[in-house]
């Protein structure tokens, strides 16, 4: 049983029954008991299905609507009073407006429905890192999602006691019309409206609404980092363990990347690798005035497409129990999973993700339409279940980061590795980052897209001065702060071949970070940043020519010229809200680059 004295949120609560009008009210506790409760009750409405138990055990499948399978960005809002407090780069509205257009959505929707309150807290319950929330929603599915993203239990109300300090969530299915759909964060209220869908990413608002675009609002003010990163350890044959936040748009590999599993002739050498996160880091400033960082989430939200023994393991093994699988392909027969890329091979035969008969002689791979799971087909998985979570996981000081990688798909332009010169160079090289588009993503083929620090679409205030935030952290850190680099693993030759075998190996880029961090290994100095010589990264074991080495360290004089064309256009869209050292920075490397 949950008792609730705070009252902020009972008021809150009051305020939202009267809107919704619920048949009934269920409070989450985080019990085994109520789970399974809610676990047969959504099985028996056909919500979900139960897989086979033995092999997938506390495993089930559920699907959403088929026009509800992803994020909505152009559906998002950023509700602040002034519209220049939104920046140029999120779409606004103003807050008096938009309450009123959501509440009249939201009213009396929840009638004939459970309204289920949520008391969850982002990082370890208690941790002066850790934030909390309480999302009310009308979906089972959500609830069993939360109880896997996020930490539910009575000791959240406990810790938070009489504060006023969390954030209000609500959550209406209403009809799911897409016409209808709105996501809506109001940082200045601390509140995340999200209203007409169902899908993960827009209704599990402790995940980009809260520990993105909330939190990240929350961090200018009170003087810490939300990211878009993913945390990961490297144990060095020294034992030392380096952690490392890296931010990546989607489609770069970011949960590969925090799952590596360390080639053979390093992992002979005694290297080690262990997850700490795979998609948020918040950030803060240590009594030792280093950056430490918790994973604010319980669990991983995973793309499936693509994910098998060989490309990720770790994620497999995290998603073999108590998962919940969304828009995948179902293996009646076998009480199991399937999507494009677990398996060489299809089974012969399937249930498809919008839940029609698929035999696999209908799959045409130049056809997206015919794959028998959405290609944004996702698992979630407890974080406890992955074989190569870090001990410091639950730590509620979070671990110390020694560098932060900023990373795109660049096909040219930008070589495996860089170091930018100091905290500003790299605050310089996160805000002009960029990723090419792929064949997979709909739209032209290899068209630059800028995604700062990849948060274009989470940033929950202007840009502009989120660059200047990074800026004013950068300085309170001075010597201390870590080093900031940007990776590149899909560097193509003429013919369009990848010239980087990426996956384990990247742990390679990984190991000459952490020496530029120890001061160990070497670089020079060109005019984009430090960059390492062949022999400064170790290649022992490894399968690339001494020329392709040195053809993707290299940075060709042509294509920072036009790097550089673009990303003046880039910045221009800040005016001047864009900190000058930016600027500055970028006239010097033109002046570089002229000179190359
Ligand atoms: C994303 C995700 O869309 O993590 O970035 O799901
Ligand atoms: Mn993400």
């Amino acid at each position: 049983m949950i008792s609730c004295e705070n009252k902020t949120i009972l008021s809150w609560l009051e305020e939202m029954k009267k809107l919704l009008n619920p048949d009934e009210v269920l409070w989450i506790d985080g019990s085994d008991e109520q789970r399974e409760a809610l676990r047969r009750k959504a099985c028996a409405t056909g919500e979900m299905t139960m897989l086979d138990q033995e092999k997938l055990p506390g495993c089930y499948l559920h699907r959403t609507a088929v026009n509800d399978v992803a994020r909505v960005e152009d559906r998002t809002f950023i509700c602040t009073r002034e519209k220049q407090d939104a920046g140029p780069t999120n779409n606004w509205c103003a807050p008096d407006e938009m309450y009123e257009k959501l509440y009249n959505i939201a009213r009396g929707s929840y009638k004939g429905r459970v309204m289920y309150i949520i008391p969850y807290s982002m990082g370890p319950i208690g941790s002066p890192l850790s934030k909390i929330g309480i999302e009310v929603t009308d979906s089972i599915y959500v609830v069993l999602n939360m109880l896997i993203m996020t930490r539910v239990s009575p000791r959240v109300l406990e810790v938070l006691g009489e504060s006023d300090d969390w954030v209000r969530g609500l959550h209406a299915k209403v009809n799911v019309d897409p016409e209808n759909r709105f996501i809506c964060q109001f940082p200045e209220d601390n509140t995340i409206i999200s209203v007409n869908s169902a899908y993960g990413g827009n209704v599990l608002l402790g995940k980009k609404c809260f520990a993105l675009r909330i939190a990240s609002f929350q961090a200018r003010k009170e003087g810490w980092m939300a990211e878009h990163m993913l945390i990961v350890g490297v144990k060095n044959p020294a034992g030392k363990i380096h952690y490392i936040a890296g931010a990546f748009p989607s489609a770069c590999g970011k949960t590969n990347l925090a799952m590596l599993i360390p080639p053979e002739a390093l992992a002979e050498k005694g290297y080690e690798v262990f997850t700490v996160g795979d998609d948020i880091a918040w950030m803060r400033i240590g009594e030792d005035g280093r950056l430490y960082a918790i994973n604010p989430e319980y669990g991983f939200f995973g793309v499936a497409p693509g994910t098998n023994t060989k490309s990720n393991p770790n994620a497999l093994a995290s998603a073999s129990k108590g998962s919940i699988f969304t828009n995948v392909a179902y293996n009646e027969k076998e009480g199991t999973v399937w999507w494009e890329g677990l398996t060489d091979e299809a089974p012969e035969e399937l249930i498809d993700w919008k839940g029609n008969p698929w035999r696999r002689e209908d799959y045409n791979s130049a056809d997206k339409s015919t794959c028998a799971a959405n290609p944004n087909s996702r698992f979630t998985a407890p974080v406890i279940n992955c074989p190569s979570l870090s001990d410091e996981f639950e730590n509620p000081k979070g671990v110390p980061i020694s560098a932060i990688i900023f990373g795109g798909r660049r096909a040219k332009t930008a070589p495996l590795v860089y170091q930018g010169v100091d905290w500003a160079g790299g605050v310089f090289i996160g805000s002009t980052m960029a990723s090419e588009t792929t064949a997979a993503a709909a739209g032209a083929v290899g068209v630059t897209r800028r995604d700062p620090m990849a948060m274009l679409p989470f940033c929950g205030y202007n840009m502009g001065d989120y660059f200047a935030h990074w800026l004013e952290m950068g300085e309170k850190m001075g010597d201390k702060a870590p080093k900031i680099f940007n990776v590149n693993w899909f560097r193509k030759n003429e013919e369009g071949d990848f010239l980087w075998p990426g996956f384990g190996e990247n742990l390679r880029v990984l190991n000459w970070i952490i020496g530029r961090c120890e001061g160990t290994v070497g670089a020079v100095e060109s005019a984009i940043g430090y960059l390492p010589r062949v022999e400064d990264i170790d290649t022992d074991g490894l399968e690339v020519s001494r020329e392709v080495m040195e053809d993707i360290l290299s940075i060709d004089k042509q294509a920072w010229e036009k790097e550089i064309a673009e990303i003046e256009a880039h910045y221009e869209k800040f005016g001047d809200k864009l900190p000058e050292l930016l600027r500055e920075r970028l006239e010097i490397l033109k002046k570089k680059v002229f000179e190359m």
